[in-house]
């Protein structure tokens, strides 16, 4: 195929309760259903499916200071963070296919116990890193890289069911691409921190090929540490994935989403992706899930070496007559 090896190691996390909205707990298997492991084996990538993760259910989970659905949250991403550790000492880049965006808590730190030091790219129209302090709606899935980032420890309460969580991420570590409804207190952050942000201003301005060179100059400055891609299926614009629980009007193209998951898989150190927020019981219509669904799965195997300008098997030899 290349001169990589790609070896994938596929996790459901069908979980849904860092949001309100039902159905994102099938993004697992709408992805699944649309032949990504298929694909991706074709492709040949290596691929060693772990299955869904089992959450149980947590009794007593009343909102905490206005979060919802805290201990629910915690359990879940304590058990994600293990299965990703094991897939990452498997030898596997990780896959989680989400569920809500608050499954990156447990993504992110899973990979980061494995590895050490890694590096985030995220890519989403939203910047999830409301503290449980500035949210205004008390969802988790707007807040999981606050608890990440060492730079905000000490703006994050004890919450139960997330003492095991350490913050695994320095704000220098982070690129965000996609970026265009934040709120005003994740704006504040943002430049209190001075995260790395292409917001899609940038997209606009630079074009999609000069925002990645940036992103992977900026993230490989001194060392190159392995990069975990956290993707928001609501990064791309809704007229191509509506079926998502916060679509943003004005996002990324087809083009531009796939141009990202590919210029990453080049760089070689690519080693954790999480597709997240894609809910089948959204959008208008049949076609419209489609539409969310198989670019999804685009994206993914993009991540795993899959490029446009076409993939000639490299043990392949021309039948002779
Ligand atoms: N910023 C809002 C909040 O904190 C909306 C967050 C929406 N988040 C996602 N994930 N869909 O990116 O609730
Ligand atoms: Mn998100
Ligand atoms: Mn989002
Ligand atoms: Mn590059």
């Amino acid at each position: 195929q290349s001169r990589h090896h790609f070896s994938a190691g596929i996790i459901g996390a069908p979980f849904s309760k860092g949001q309100p909205k039902r159905g994102v707990e099938q993004g697992p298997d709408v992805i699944r259903g649309a032949g990504l492991i298929q694909k991706l084996q074709k492709q040949g990538c290596a691929v060693k499916d772990y299955g869904d993760l089992h959450f149980p259910q947590v009794e007593d989970d009343d909102p905490v200071g206005g979060v919802k659905h805290v201990r629910a949250v915690g359990r879940a991403n304590q058990r994600l963070s293990e299965a990703v550790k094991k897939a990452k000492t498997d030898g596997h880049c990780s896959v989680v296919l989400g569920g809500d965006h608050s499954l990156a808590i447990g993504s992110i730190h899973g990979h980061a116990s494995a590895v050490r030091d890694l590096s985030v790219v995220w890519v989403d129209a939203h910047a999830d890193i409301n503290t449980p302090l500035t949210t205004s709606t008390g969802n988790m899935h707007g807040q999981p890289m606050s608890y990440l980032l060492r730079e905000l420890v000490s703006k994050i309460p004890v919450l139960p069911n997330l003492s095991w969580l350490q913050p695994c991420l320095s704000a220098r570590d982070l690129v965000y691409i996609g970026l265009r409804d934040m709120d005003p207190e994740e704006s504040f952050i943002l430049n209190l921190l001075e995260v790395k942000v292409f917001s899609m201003v940038q997209v606009d301005q630079l074009g999609v090929a000069r925002v990645m060179e940036e992103t992977c100059d900026y993230l490989t400055d001194k060392v190159k540490k392995p990069i975990h891609l956290s993707y928001d299926i609501d990064a791309i614009d809704p007229s191509v994935t509506p079926a998502t629980g916060t679509p943003v009007v004005g996002g990324l193209t087809y083009r531009e989403g796939v141009a990202i998951a590919e210029h990453l898989c080049q760089t070689g150190l690519l080693s954790a992706v999480d597709l997240v927020e894609v809910n089948p019981l959204l959008g208008p219509n049949p076609q419209a899930v489609q539409s969310t669904v198989h670019t999804a799965v685009d994206l993914l195997l993009a991540c795993f070496g899959r490029r446009r300008e076409g993939n000639p098997p490299s043990d392949y030899q021309l039948p002779e007559p």
